[in-house]
């Protein structure tokens, strides 16, 4: 069987590495793109040709594997002695990984009670420092940044430049998957970063011949953490998507920016939307993204109801995380009924009724 290639390796050309820099990788990029079987005509728009980008896939089970892999790197490849970052979950399960396969020491701040269980546990068995602060991700964020000023100690959020330059190459895998730019990007927003790092990779793709068009990018924040919408600081953000619960969102003007060159949008969508996209790409497509990843599909539906979205166009949702991150949702949404059956025939058949 041929041997992975790091995606590092394989977007050589587009990313600030040299034959001196060492390469950290877990096997991740390269992300199946699943296009939608029973959605469209479920939201009755069968002519809708809608695609999955699976980032729940990656090797620590989100897109910030893609951004991680490069900022390690260049970590290791400046000699640094330690890294940091503040998370809502999934980047301190990504840096925590990363952190321990570069052999460097992780620390990571957290957002305490807010942090889905699943991301919590990589952090700790991968080995890192996990310190839960009485505050929200972007109290964490502040400390983040002041503790640097001190000490020698490499930030590895998103305001590290090369988290973002990892992460574009989505775009162009999306690209080489449909052989073709979508018509639309429906994705995530929180810290803002990777509707950002699409926007580079789409854009990128294009000027280097490998497609002809660019899409439309529409983000989407939680309706109690819409910074970016409503235009000002969300002091105490709230969302069940925890992932996406910022206040203060790192690469707010680029996003916009994003938004506004691709004549695309960010919106927002409440929980109730969020949950309900959450389970309908379960039970329509057999995918299970975390809450937060269905955060782009709320919006898509939302969209589609206003008239934004074509009902033939081509459309990508990047479904960020893996919804085994958070084990405890599916319970709160679906309360099934789990009282055990006797194990014999007719109680079975009983409680199936076959
Ligand atoms: C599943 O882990 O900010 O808009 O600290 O985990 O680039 O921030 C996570 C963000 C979407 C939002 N989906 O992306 C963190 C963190 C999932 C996420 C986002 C996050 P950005």
């Amino acid at each position: 069987m041929a041997k992975p290639i790091p995606l590092i390796e394989r977007y050589r050309e587009f990313l600030p590495i040299t034959d001196a820099t060492p390469i950290i990788s877990l096997g991740e990029g390269g992300t199946p793109l699943v296009k939608a079987s029973n959605l469209p005509r479920v939201l009755g728009v069968p002519e809708l040709q809608i695609h999955f980008k699976l980032e729940g896939l990656n090797p620590t089970g989100s897109f910030k594997d893609r951004g991680m892999t490069l900022a390690m790197s260049k970590a290791l490849e400046a000699k640094a002695s330690a890294v940091i970052c503040a998370s809502t979950g999934n980047t301190s399960a990504s840096a925590a990984a990363f952190a321990t396969k570069a052999g460097l020491p992780c620390y990571v701040l957290l957002p305490a009670g807010h942090v889905a269980l699943g991301k919590l546990a990589q952090a700790i068995l991968y080995g890192a420092k996990v310190v839960p602060i009485d505050g929200n991700f972007d109290q964490a964020l502040d400390l983040v940044r002041e503790l640097a000023e001190h000490c020698q100690i490499t930030i590895v959020n998103s305001i590290n430049p090369f988290r973002l330059e990892g992460q574009k190459t989505a775009a162009l895998e999306v690209i080489e998957q449909l052989e073709k730019a979508p018509d639309f990007l429906f994705i995530p927003v929180g810290n803002a970063g990777n509707i950002s790092a699409y926007w580079r990779g789409f854009k990128l793709g294009k000027s280097s011949g490998r497609s002809d068009s660019l899409p439309r990018m529409c983000g989407f924040e939680a309706s109690g953490s819409a910074a970016i919408v409503r235009g000002k600081v969300i002091e105490k953000p709230e969302t069940i998507a925890t992932a996406i619960r910022i206040g203060n969102p790192a690469s707010w003007q680029e996003a916009e920016r994003a938004a506004s060159e691709s004549n695309g949008l960010i919106d927002e969508v409440t929980d109730e939307e969020i949950l309900a996209a959450y389970q309908l790409i379960a039970r329509t497509e057999g995918i299970f993204c975390e809450p937060s990843s269905a955060a782009g599909v709320a919006g898509l539906i939302k969209h589609l109801k206003k008239g934004t979205v074509s009902s033939d166009a081509t459309v990508v949702c990047v479904l960020t995380g893996n919804g085994l991150k958070d084990p405890d949702t599916p319970l709160k949404v679906s309360k099934p009924d789990l009282t055990p059956v006797a194990a014999n025939l007719k109680s079975l058949r009983e409680a199936i009724g076959l």
